[in-house]
């Protein structure tokens, strides 16, 4: 078939949105629950917009069996609808309508995970739905749009000794028993929600239970839902969330208006986790976690996704979105919120180094690419696809910078005039800023280019001192490149926060002679490109731009290494202390990366920064294994015009092992010093510690093989999982002749433990080395994997596409072919994430020509496909052009 001729979704664009002609005021649904076939009837009290009296009665549903309809209490004859593809039409409805359907519905046939799906094996798994952000419709007929928003009455029943237990959103009103052993439950939620919000889970799970009172005086029951054996794993996921509940109250005076709030884990899941109200459904890998089953950075994570789909309550459920291209306007929102919640609770300068390298790999990528789109795209074909960086993260950008430009009360201010604004409604991205405008007598309107731009803008700073008048200009300037569909780039208003040290790294005042423009430390570039003079400096001072990445821009400017150095000792600002070091093993990365030859000033200055720092004893260890921490290889290739991956690779392993061989004494000497943090506890402080000492073990295991033992033994003695997985990571990336055997003992522990064997497979996945695709391949074939198992494709599959360039770009094309051919099996099985494993080809373009050539090929072979889902296709379809 020519690919022209596929069937694709049809082209969903923001200008052509409309008010729903219909909606719906009430739903009941009934459920007669059981994974082989399940019964749903639904009940719609339907009315219809005045202004449009000749609109259609129509219904989104798809792939259900309707066995009944009835129209205001009546059977229907087929004369009166007509079912199509992915909905059903009423005809001659006029008014209001009470539409009542029954259909059936087969949970375990739906590896795709959206609407209502099995989570484990038949016998012994439960039944869960997700239904963000169109799986409400493969559950029932319904208006399934956000703008919609009615309130639910949900009943289920099912056999009692099967489905013991029964949940969904709301307040449980009514339970009782049937007879044949089955027994029912209704829930009722009165607060009008839409469809994408809803959810259900039955079977068999077991609870811990807590109680949080808030400030409003009312005691909301907590309970977090999973399977027996790692109930114990749920203590830190409580713990988070009672802190999440009260950072909501004390930051926004924000909260939880309903009387339960539950949780449940699942290991089935395609995201996340998701933030049905009153019932979030979370993977179980952000939820459990304890010391000998989860990292430390687990622990920590676990706290950010708690907080983020706690958040949701107000920021996207109680204020709901209009429609899909508002997206950003939770999410964007919610990351903001969750990233400062992490930040209050544990280390503001680790999770902003980790923000931002994971924008720099990922989002900039994106961004540079053919797959790149405004943070509210105007059109789409599969929503599906844009849960993106650029949506969530750069999304999480934009707020941050609103923030820091309305400073922490106009912020809340702002904060607390769009929910007592929107509570209740569905709304758009120009009604956020306009009640931050509104709330700070501002006017931000210039705010929604960032929205509807893409691209990543670069900016520029140039400096001139002159010491005659004891003063610095500052020329800054900014330019996006064009990007698919956008030509003509406007300039965004771009928040630089700065300061100037002096050569002993001491802080120099900053006064500027256009006060006006200097809130702060925080300057606001508002034009294409404007020159800034700062007075009273004795000598020329070095410049500390974009302190704790005040703005995501890609800066240009003439770096030197001596400034460079003073910043990475003394910045007080831990985020840029981080990026100075950074800048520096970038600079000496590209030196080497061309292959110049002669003195490295830059090579020099960072390893002799960091041997300081490993001196210091107040620097915070955190930071200090960041700045140890080389960026990886998709990010230091990120910003090249052309990349050469065995090149990148060469250049990146030069930069590591001089680093390493220079410091190898002092890694020793803070290993051994660090010896205590194995036994610690789970607190952010012991946390870094072992962070930095597990950074020293891996930049030792890169010096010299006679380290491997010391990882051998760091194995060994770990009293938990991060202390035994940073082992036996440095074993395997380092190709220790103790590899095979460790990961055997290291399956073998775990083999009953799905969240751990994740990263056994992910550990193999991104060796660096070409052989690890033949090991991917026969790990395919391994007892605990899965191919309908998201977290299991994500380890495997996922980790060698996106984090394992050197395997995935091998030059005889072979990464290329496999990971094609996983795309092909997987896309039968679950379309969402077939089509995130597509995203690997998507930076084709920046390749060398010869991978460019073949990516381009395989792309083009898998388009002609059979059945290919409308999810890979549109991957495809935009990544090709
Ligand atoms: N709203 C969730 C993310 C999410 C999106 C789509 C899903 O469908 C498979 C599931 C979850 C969040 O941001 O947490
Ligand atoms: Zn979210």
């Amino acid at each position: 078939m020519n690919p022209s001729d596929r069937q694709t979704h049809p082209l969903v664009r923001l200008r052509d949105y409309r008010a729903p002609a219909w909606r719906m005021e009430r739903v009941d649904l009934s459920f007669d629950l059981d994974a082989e076939q399940t019964l749903v009837e639904a009940r719609l009290e339907l009315r219809q917009d005045p202004e449009r009296p000749d609109a259609e009665l129509r219904l989104d549903g798809s792939a259900l069996d309707l066995l009944e309809i009835r129209l205001d209490g009546r059977d229907i004859g087929t004369d009166r609808y007509r079912i199509e593809a992915d909905g059903l039409v009423v005809c001659g409805v006029r008014g209001s309508a009470i539409l009542e359907t029954r259909s059936r519905i087969r949970p375990i046939a739906n590896t795709a995970m959206q609407g209502l799906y099995l989570s484990g094996a038949l016998e012994t798994g439960f039944l869960l739905s997700q239904c963000e952000a169109e799986g409400f419709r493969h559950i029932t007929w319904s208006i399934d749009r956000p703008d919609v928003l009615a309130p639910y009455t949900v009943t289920l029943r099912a056999d009692r000794e099967r489905y013991p237990v029964l949940l969904a959103g709301g307040g449980r009103e009514a339970a009782g028993e049937l007879d044949d052993g089955r027994h029912w439950v209704r829930y009722v939620d009165p607060q009008p929600k839409p469809s994408y919000l809803f959810a259900l889970v039955a079977g068999r799970l077991h609870s811990i239970e807590d109680a949080y009172t808030t400030a409003e005086g009312r005691r909301v029951r907590l309970a977090i839902w999973a399977e027996a054996a790692v109930l114990d794993r749920c203590r830190h996921a409580m713990d988070c969330l009672k802190a999440a509940f009260l950072w909501d109250e004390q930051t926004y005076g924000r909260s939880y208006r309903l009387d339960a709030f539950h949780i449940v884990a699942t290991h089935d899941f395609t995201m996340g986790a998701m933030e049905n109200t009153g019932l979030n459904i979370f993977n179980s890998k952000y939820l459990l976690a304890d010391p000998l089953h989860a990292t430390d950075d687990d622990f920590r994570h676990v706290l950010a996704v708690v907080g983020h789909e706690y958040f949701h309550n107000w920021t996207g459920n109680r204020v709901t979105c209009r429609d899909w291209f508002q997206l950003s306007l939770k999410e964007g929102l919610t990351v903001y919120r969750e990233q400062e919640f992490e930040s209050d609770l544990a280390s503001r300068t680790l999770r902003r180094i980790e923000d931002v390298r994971s924008l720099w790999r990922t989002q900039f990528a994106e961004d540079a690419g053919p797959l790149a789109h405004p943070v509210r795209p105007d059109q789409y074909r599969e929503i599906n696809n844009f849960y993106t960086t650029t949506v969530y993260d750069k999304g999480a950008e934009i707020v941050r910078m609103l923030a820091t430009l309305l400073g922490r009360e106009g912020f809340r201010r702002g904060m607390d005039l769009y929910f007592e604004r929107h509570d209740g409604s569905a709304v758009t991205v120009e009604d956020f800023l306009a009640a931050l405008g509104d709330a700070n007598a501002l006017d931000l309107g210039c705010w929604l280019g960032w929205y509807r731009q893409a691209g990543t803008p670069v900016l520029e700073a140039h400096s001139h001192y002159d010491a005659e008048r004891r003063c610095l200009e500052l020329t800054l300037r900014q330019h996006t490149a064009a990007t698919s569909g956008q030509s003509e780039k406007q300039p965004l208003p771009i928040p630089v926060a700065l300061a100037f040290f002096d050569q002993r790294g001491n802080r120099l005042p900053l006064q500027c002679d256009d006060a006006e423009r200097l809130r702060g430390d925080v300057l606001l570039l508002e034009e294409a490109e404007a020159t800034f003079r700062f007075t009273n400096l004795d000598s020329s001072p070095v410049t500390s731009l974009l302190r704790g990445y005040s703005a995501p821009v890609r800066l240009v400017t003439s770096f030197d290494a001596r400034g460079l150095a003073i910043l990475a000792s003394h910045e007080t600002d831990g985020f840029n202390r981080w990026q100075a070091a950074d800048a520096m093993a970038r600079q000496a990365f590209a030196q080497l990366l061309a292959g110049e030859r002669g003195g490295q000033p830059f090579l020099e200055a960072w390893i002799c920064s960091l041997r300081a720092s490993l001196a210091e004893s107040a620097i915070e260890p955190a930071t200090l294994a960041e700045m140890l921490t080389v960026a990886d290889l998709a990010a230091l290739a990120e910003p090249l015009a052309e990349i050469d991956p065995d090149a990148v690779f060469k250049a990146r392993l030069t930069l590591e092992t001089s680093l390493a061989r220079a410091l190898e004494p002092e890694l020793l000497e803070s290993y051994a010093a660090l010896a205590s943090a194995s036994a610690e506890g789970t607190e952010p402080a012991a946390q870094a510690r072992r962070r930095l000492r597990n950074r020293c073990l891996q930049l030792l295991c890169v010096v010299d093989r006679r380290h491997h033992v010391l990882a051998a033994a760091h194995y060994t003695r770990a009293s938990c999982l991060s202390d035994r997985l940073g082992a036996l990571t440095c074993i395997v990336h380092s190709a220790a002749s103790a590899a095979p055997a460790l990961l055997e003992e290291f399956a073998a522990a775990y083999r009953d433990d799905p969240t751990v064997m994740d990263k056994w497979f992910a550990v193999q996945a991104t060796m660096p080395s070409a052989a690890a695709l033949e090991r991917v391949c026969e790990l395919t074939g391994h007892p605990a994997f899965r191919w309908d198992n998201p977290n299991k494709v994500h380890a495997l599959l996922l980790g060698l596409a996106h984090r394992n360039p050197i395997v995935f770009h091998r030059l005889d094309g072979e990464g290329y072919r496999f990971t094609a051919a996983a795309i092909r099996k997987l896309d039968a099985i679950n379309p969402q994430v077939a089509a995130r494993l597509a995203t690997a080809f998507g930076g084709w373009q920046r390749m060398e020509p010869r991978r460019r050539a073949v990516m381009r090929e395989e792309m083009r072979r898998l388009r002609t496909a059979e059945n290919l889902s409308a999810d890979v296709a549109d991957i495809l379809g935009r990544s090709l052009g």
